[in-house]
């Protein structure tokens, strides 16, 4: 898999100057969304089985935060696939985080402290600019977000988006929420009735939102639309914070050290790849929704 990764980013880095890598030395891609393909958000992978899993990201491609050590697959394993379309389609970034968890945990009510249980976040720097994404107090426009993802529960953490799951966080002005309801956002669970203490769960994270460059307290009219464009190289990071008991002890994080959910000097870095541009590695590795779940059930 990681030879196919190195020749995918050689070939991308011939092809596109804007590619500049990871500081944990691992290139990330997003591929864009296959023509006449359209993947709804309802929590449940079968529209991704296009995807070619040498572009899905483990536990393994992740820097853990906490501690320092990669967990056991037994404790926590995930694969994170991410695509997009351009202006000629709906100009989305799409992302679908399978997670298998010997532990359910989402004892947290309150929207920002999801962090603290099982839950996912997803952090865009559109522009790829870096720097604080909150000023000094209040916040009149954001450089980068912290979205999150974590399982609803009617009477337990539920937020007013994406079905409960989705939240701009962390403690983000009221007015800067609007941004949440472009999101579309969908978990599923395996069992579906899992809640904090079952064991051996399945938990699928599945959105889809517009980027913005900068996010004004004055709506989407003050805002500036990232228009997504093949070859170009966003600022983007996934954290997946895991706790079993109490608290998280785990974060496995795609960008290199601690910071990213603050400052996107932080972030990762995903190169947009476009429809044709990996085709080549799909001919070698072959991709289904049927051997991406066979990796986890194995
Ligand atoms: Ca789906
Ligand atoms: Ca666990
Ligand atoms: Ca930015
Ligand atoms: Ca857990």
């Amino acid at each position: 898999m990681k030879k196919i990764i190195l020749l995918a980013a050689a070939l991308v880095m011939v092809a596109s100057a804007s590619f500049a890598g990871n500081a944990n030395g691992i290139g990330y891609f997003a591929l864009e969304v296959p023509t006449g393909h359209t993947i709804n958000i309802d929590g449940e992978g079968s529209d991704w089985g296009w995807f070619d899993l040498a572009f899905g990201y483990g536990p393994d491609d992740c820097v853990e935060i906490i501690t320092g050590e990669i967990p056991s697959k037994a404790d926590i394993d995930f694969v994170a696939m991410t695509a997009w379309t351009g202006d000629d389609r709906d100009n989305r970034l799409y992302g679908f985080v399978r997670v298998t968890d010997d532990m359910l945990n989402v004892s947290q009510t309150e929207p920002d402290n999801g962090w603290l249980d099982d839950d996912l976040e997803i952090i865009p720097d559109a522009d790829n600019s870096g720097g604080p994404m909150k000023g000094e107090g209040l916040v009149h426009s954001a450089n980068g977000q912290q979205f999150t993802m974590h399982v609803s529960e009617p009477g337990g953490y539920e937020t007013p988006y994406g079905n409960g799951t989705w939240w701009l966080r962390h403690q983000a002005p009221p007015e800067m929420h609007w941004v949440d309801a472009l999101a579309e956002a969908n978990i599923g669970l395996e069992p579906p009735d899992a809640t904090t203490g079952t064991e051996n769960v399945v938990v699928s994270y599945e959105f889809s939102l517009p980027l913005f460059d900068d996010l004004s307290l004055d709506g989407e009219g003050a805002s500036v639309r990232h228009i997504l464009t093949a070859g170009e190289t966003i600022g983007f990071t996934y954290q997946l914070n895991e706790a079993d008991a109490e608290a998280r002890d785990v974060q496995l994080s795609t960008a290199a050290e601690n910071g990213a959910a603050w400052d996107a000097t932080f972030a990762s870095d995903f190169t947009l790849l476009a429809v044709g541009e990996y085709d080549a590695a799909t001919a070698v590795e072959g991709s289904s929704w049927a051997k991406i779940k066979a990796s986890f059930d194995k």
